[in-house]
């Protein structure tokens, strides 16, 4: 059944009610997607000859490990990006928001031209998603001819910097509105697939998950979303739960502090697999010609643990690396080759170890590892026979236990997000972690109840103005994936 679906293409939609039902959503959405058609034709002086529609999504459980190669437990949200297009003879891409405060971005209409990361704009991830489809379509032999000229106006509303992929339901939204003005469509699997290589374009070295929800999410599941090749399973998340989402308030600015956050971890995985590898008898050379994530060593750390009588690979990450930060010097003695020969090919790594001071690869292989197999406990414990309330129960467990090892060992928390999650537990969260990257952004909580009062202390204390805890706490069920509309 899975697999019938992602050779499925993206759907062209004549109607609204697929995505968002016949309820007070489908109504607050036809406001919407008329609001947006107006401003289309305020800002560019016609109307747009399509739309497209793309969720963000929260993580459930296994966060920095899609990168690795790892399966990952996504949902997407109702909250998202939305785009009107048309394509015109100008010789510009020009995008602009519904919202005043995003400046209209123009760019040329040259897919060949970067993106300039160093100078950060909002309308940048439109123009990730625009080089991304000149990009597959080439790779596939596919002629696009002259590059076409859009006039574009978006309308998002998923939090910006909140670990929700704001970011994905952009670059997804715009590729797929792309798609549908040039007359092509694709299967959901390639789109999941190329749409995280456009997003790398932003100078982060994404993992494919916030795409693959993105694009492959079906109502009503959460999808485990596997990798190498895309591949979702859709999970029924027990009917007595509410996932409830709730904002610390810090932004995560993921783009900005890429080279001492994101990117670092990316780095620093790369290096412990290498390292291990080494440690567990590959050639050097070969080690770090060829080994680039975790997964790749998860073998030879099997066989390793099998002789110590388990077959958890994180007993060698225990015996073969140390807890002390590794110096550059130490790792390059190891390798026999300087850091920045390992990472030639990619200026974005460059960029990390320009800035970092050590490497922590005990701490990041332990992380990643031990978040693999919470996420395959995760879905076992919701399709296992166990009484709801103990599913709800362990599901619970597996959250803090995942939240624990994203603050202390991938320290990709922060202070606002670490108390946020204390919030919740406090007020009788099964449990709590945060969602996404981090390092500001959201948390996830999994409440036996939705439970409007659950912020009310935050409100009491003037953390949330009770305005606007509707913005910044809500329940979410899965919602569907992206789509096209032809209204
Ligand atoms: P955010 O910053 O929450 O959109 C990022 C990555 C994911 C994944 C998570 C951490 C992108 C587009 N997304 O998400 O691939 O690695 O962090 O689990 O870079
Ligand atoms: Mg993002």
């Amino acid at each position: 059944m899975a697999l019938a679906a992602e050779a499925e293409l993206v759907p062209t939609l004549s109607s609204l009610e697929p995505v968002y039902g016949d309820g007070a959503q489908l109504d607050e959405a036809r406001l919407r997607f008329a609001r947006l058609g107006d401003r289309f034709q305020t800002v560019h002086g016609a109307r747009p000859a399509l739309f497209a529609r793309s969720p963000g999504r929260v993580n459930l459980i296994g966060e920095h490990i899609d990168y690795e190669g790892y399966s990952v437990l996504p949902m997407a949200i109702r909250q998202d990006m939305i785009v009107a297009i048309r394509r015109t003879d100008g010789g510009q891409v020009r995008v602009a928001n519904v919202d005043d405060k995003y400046p209209v971005c123009v760019y040329p209409a040259d897919p060949d031209k970067e993106i300039d990361i160093k100078n950060h704009k909002w309308g940048h991830y439109f123009m990730c998603g625009y080089k991304g489809v000149y990009e597959y379509c080439r790779s596939k032999g596919i002629d696009l001819g002259k590059p076409i000229a859009l006039d574009v106006v978006v309308d998002g509303t998923v939090p910006q910097g909140s670990g929700l992929s704001s970011s994905a339901a952009f670059v997804c939204s715009a590729t797929i509105a792309i798609m549908g003005v040039l007359g092509k469509n694709f299967p959901k699997k390639e789109v999941a697939q190329f749409t995280c290589l456009s997003e790398r374009h932003i100078g982060t070295q994404s993992g494919g998950m916030d795409q693959a929800i993105s694009i492959m999410a079906k109502p009503g599941f959460a999808e485990l979303i596997d990798f190498n090749p895309i591949h979702a399973t859709d999970v029924q998340l027990p009917p007595g739960g509410t996932f409830v989402i709730a904002h610390c308030l810090a932004e995560s600015k993921k783009a900005e502090t890429a080279a001492t956050n994101y990117n670092n971890r990316v780095v620093e995985c790369r290096l412990a697999a290498i390292v291990l590898a080494i440690k567990l008898g590959m050639d050097t050379k070969k080690a770090v010609s060829s080994v680039t994530t975790l997964s790749d060593v998860e073998g030879l750390c099997v066989s390793f643990a099998g002789k110590e009588g388990s077959s958890d690979p994180g007993i060698a990450v225990k015996k073969l690396l140390h807890e002390d930060p590794y110096t550059s010097e130490e790792i390059e003695k190891i390798t026999g080759e300087s850091l920045t020969s390992v990472f030639q090919s990619s200026q974005t790594s460059l960029d990390v170890i320009k800035a970092a001071k050590h490497y922590k690869l005990f701490q990041r292989a332990t992380h990643v590892y031990s978040e693999a197999r919470r996420v395959y406990a995760f879905r076992d414990t919701v399709s296992s026979k166990l009484s709801e309330e103990d599913k709800l129960n362990k599901l619970g467990d597996l959250m803090n236990e995942s939240h624990y090892s994203c603050s202390v060992l991938y320290e990709c928390s922060c202070p606002e997000l670490e108390e946020l999650v204390k919030v919740c537990r406090d007020n009788g969260a099964l449990g709590a972690r945060l969602t996404g990257a981090g390092w500001g952004g959201c948390a996830v909580a999994l409440v036996k109840e939705p439970m409007e009062m659950f912020f009310k202390s935050r409100i009491d204390r003037g953390i949330i103005k009770q305005n606007d805890l509707g913005l910044y706490v809500f329940a979410s069920k899965p919602s569907s994936g992206a789509a096209i509309f032809k209204l």
